[in-house]
C-alpha cells in the first residue's frame, strides 16, 4: 500500500482531489487552509477577502473564537448519544432556538436539504391528519428556480436540468408556480389537497431573486385563506443574512414552518431545524422520524453559541448597514459601465451583481478568477451572476477595500 507523502502544493492537492474524488464541482483554482473572520488564506500563504462565505453558512466569520470554543468544550464531553437516550442538551437548546425564533417547537436536524425534507413530512402529515386530505393525495407547490438541496425530492421540484436531469423518476405530488405571483400561486392554492407552499424568501442560487414587497405578504394571505401551510426555507437568506433576524421579517410575516441550516452552527458543522406550532410539529409521533445526528449535544453546544454570537455582536444591523453601503458602491460602478454591470440586487449582506453577457459566456467566471488574483473570493451562480456575500462581521473599511478590488477588476476587465 503506497504511502501518501504529505503534499503541500495547490497543485498536488488539486490533482488528488482531481484523482481520488467525485467530479460533481467545478471549484476555482484555489486551495484553502485557514479561515478567520472574512479572511481566508491558501496553502501559499495568500489571503482572500471571502465573499462566498461557504453560502451563507460562516455568517458569523471563519473559526469564530465563541463557537470554536463552545464546539472543543463540548467536544471532550459528549458529542452524540443517539436519541435513544435523552441529552443534557437538547432540551435546553430546544427552548433556546424556539423562543429564539418566536415558535412553540422545533424538530432538529443536520444538513438544509433534511429541514427541508422533514417541512414536507411535516406538512404531508399535517395534510391528512388535519386538514384532512385524503391519505396520498397531499400537493407541495413549490416556485420555478427554487433550490434546496441535493436529494431526490428536492431535485424532484426543481426547474434546473443540471440539478435533476438524469437522476429520474421524481417524487410525486409536487407542482410548480412562476416565483414572484400570486395570481399564480392562488390559482394553486383552488386544490383543496394542498398541504404546504416551499420557497425561498430570497432565491439564491437562483441569482439573489428579490421578489416584489407584497409578495411575502401575499402568501402569507393565501396561505391563511386557503388553508396551506406557509413553508419558509431560510437556510440562506436566515439568520441575519439579509439585514434580519429572518427575511421573513423583513415583511413582518412568519412562516408557518421554518427551515434553517447553514449559519445555524457558524459553518463549524452541519446543523438545521424545523420550527414550527405544537399542531404542526406533533404530527410526527415517536419512531416516525429522525436522524443519527439530529439533536446531538455537539450541535445543541455549537448553535446555542453561534446565534449567542449574531445577537451579542449586532450582526443583523451589520449586514443590514454594511449591504447598503456595499450596493451604492455596486450601483455607481453600474453608472460607470453599463456594458459591464447589468443590475445589483439584494437584501443586507446577500447580494449579486449581473455581469452584462450571455447566460453562456464565461465572462462572470473570468471576473472571478480576476477578483481572486486581487485578494477576493466570490463565485458565479447561474452563468453571468455574481454573488457577493461575506461573512456579516465585515466592517465598513474592509466593504470598501472590497468595493475598491471589485470596481479596478470590472473597470478593468477586457471580455
Ligand atoms: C451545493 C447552491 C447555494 C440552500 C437553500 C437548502 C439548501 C441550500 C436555500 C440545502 C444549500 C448550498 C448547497 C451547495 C451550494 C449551495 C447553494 F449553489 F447549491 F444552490 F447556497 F445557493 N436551502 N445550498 O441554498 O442545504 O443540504 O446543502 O445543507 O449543493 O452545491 P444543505
Amino acid at each position: 500500500m503506497e504511502v501518501l507523502t504529505t503534499t503541500t502544493s495547490s497543485q498536488d492537492l488539486m490533482e488528488l482531489e482531481e484523482r481520488y474524488n467525485a467530479h460533481n464541482y467545478h471549484p476555482l483554482p484555489v486551495v484553502l487552509e485557514k479561515g478567520q473572520g472574512v479572511y481566508v488564506w491558501d496553502v501559499d500563504g495568500k489571503r482572500y477577502f471571502d465573499f462566498l462565505s461557504a453560502y451563507s453558512a460562516v455568517n458569523q466569520g471563519h473559526c469564530h473564537p465563541r463557537i470554536i470554543k463552545a464546539m472543543t468544550d463540548q467536544a471532550q464531553k459528549l458529542t452524540l448519544t443517539s436519541r435513544a437516550f435523552y441529552n443534557n442538551l437538547l432540551g435546553p437548546y430546544s427552548e433556546f432556538l424556539t423562543n429564539y425564533f418566536g415558535y412553540e417547537r422545533m424538530l432538529p436536524m443536520n444538513t438544509g436539504v433534511e429541514g427541508g425534507e422533514t417541512a414536507i413530512k411535516l406538512a404531508r402529515r399535517w395534510g391528512y391528519q388535519v386538514k384532512g386530505i385524503p391519505e396520498n393525495e397531499a400537493k407541495i407547490i413549490f416556485v420555478e428556480g427554487n433550490f434546496w438541496g441535493r436529494t431526490m425530492s428536492a431535485i424532484s421540484s426543481s426547474t434546473d436540468p443540471s440539478s435533476y436531469k438524469g437522476f429520474g423518476p421524481f417524487m410525486p405530488g409536487f407542482h410548480l408556480v412562476p416565483y414572484n405571483d400570486l395570481v399564480a400561486l392562488e390559482k394553486a392554492f383552488q386544490d383543496p389537497n394542498v398541504a404546504g407552499f416551499m420557497f425561498e424568501p430570497i432565491q439564491g442560487e437562483a441569482g439573489v431573486v428579490v421578489p416584489d414587497d407584497n409578495y411575502i405578504p401575499g402568501i402569507r394571505s393565501l396561505c391563511d385563506q386557503y388553508n396551506v401551510l406557509m413553508i419558509a426555507d431560510e437556510v440562506q437568506t436566515g439568520i441575519a443574512r439579509t439585514g434580519r433576524r429572518i427575511c421573513c421579517d423583513h415583511y413582518d410575516v412568519k412562516p408557518d414552518l421554518l427551515v434553517l441550516g447553514k449559519a445555524l452552527s457558524g459553518g463549524a458543522m452541519p446543523v438545521s431545524a424545523v420550527l414550527g406550532s405544537d399542531e404542526v410539529l406533533l404530527c410526527i409521533k415517536p419512531g416516525q422520524h429522525g436522524s443519527t445526528f439530529g439533536g446531538n449535544p455537539l450541535a445543541c453546544a455549537v448553535a446555542m453559541e453561534a446565534l449567542k454570537v449574531v445577537t451579542d455582536e449586532n450582526l443583523s444591523e451589520n449586514s443590514e448597514k454594511m449591504g447598503a453601503i456595499f450596493r451604492q458602491r455596486m450601483e455607481e460602478i453600474m453608472h460607470k459601465c453599463p456594458e459591464m454591470v447589468s443590475f445589483v440586487r439584494g437584501k443586507g449582506l446577500l447580494n449579486a451583481v449581473g455581469i452584462n453577457d450571455t447566460e453562456d459566456s464565461t465572462t462572470a467566471w473570468d471576473i472571478c478568477m480576476e477578483l481572486a488574483e486581487n485578494g477576493l473570493l466570490a463565485k458565479p451562480t447561474h452563468g453571468n451572476i455574481i454573488r457577493f456575500a461575506p461573512p456579516l462581521v465585515i466592517t465598513e473599511a474592509q466593504v470598501h477595500t472590497c468595493c475598491d478590488i471589485i470596481e479596478g477588476v470590472l473597470l478593468g476587465f477586457k471580455k
